[in-house]
């Protein structure tokens, strides 16, 4: 099973909400809603490309020194398996903006159940309520 390396990351603003971004139309997974970040390309370590994919996705520029491990979500999908570092961040510099056509929102731990996620996902949402609270 070939084994796909993808890493997201939760924002968390300063009243403690999280930003989730709605997966866009022609993507695969379109409609849900995730934890902004991607794959892993060639060459990079995980860190590089969550800051890459932040800046390409939301607009904002983050520091390493910034971003926390927090959990892991460890999914198989029919074709591929998903290993997916979640790191959270709560500090970063711009105001993070729709990039790629996708909707963002700043949403309590407690309501990510509201909002159609990826299965991937799912899991990490007990482990954000235990962080910032419901
Ligand atoms: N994925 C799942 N949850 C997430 C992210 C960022 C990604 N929070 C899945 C969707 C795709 C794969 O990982 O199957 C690669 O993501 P992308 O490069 O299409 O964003
Ligand atoms: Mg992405």
């Amino acid at each position: 099973m070939r084994i796909v390396l993808v890493v997201a990351c939760a924002l968390i603003d300063p009243d403690g909400r999280i930003l989730i971004a709605q997966r866009p139309e022609g993507k695969n997974l379109a409609g849900l809603w995730e934890f902004p970040g991607g794959k892993i390309e060639p060459g990079e370590r995980p860190e590089q490309s969550l800051i890459r994919e932040l800046a390409e996705e939301l607009d904002i520029s983050v520091k390493e020194a910034c971003l926390a491990p927090l959990t892991f979500a460890s999914y198989a999908y029919e074709d591929f398996h998903l290993l997916m570092p979640l790191y959270v961040c709560r500090r970063w510099e711009g105001t993070p903006r729709s990039r790629e056509g996708q909707a963002l929102k700043w949403v309590r731990a407690g309501k990510l159940r509201d909002y159609p996620m990826p299965p991937a996902d799912e899991p990490l949402i007990p482990h954000l309520i235990g962080l910032v609270g419901a």
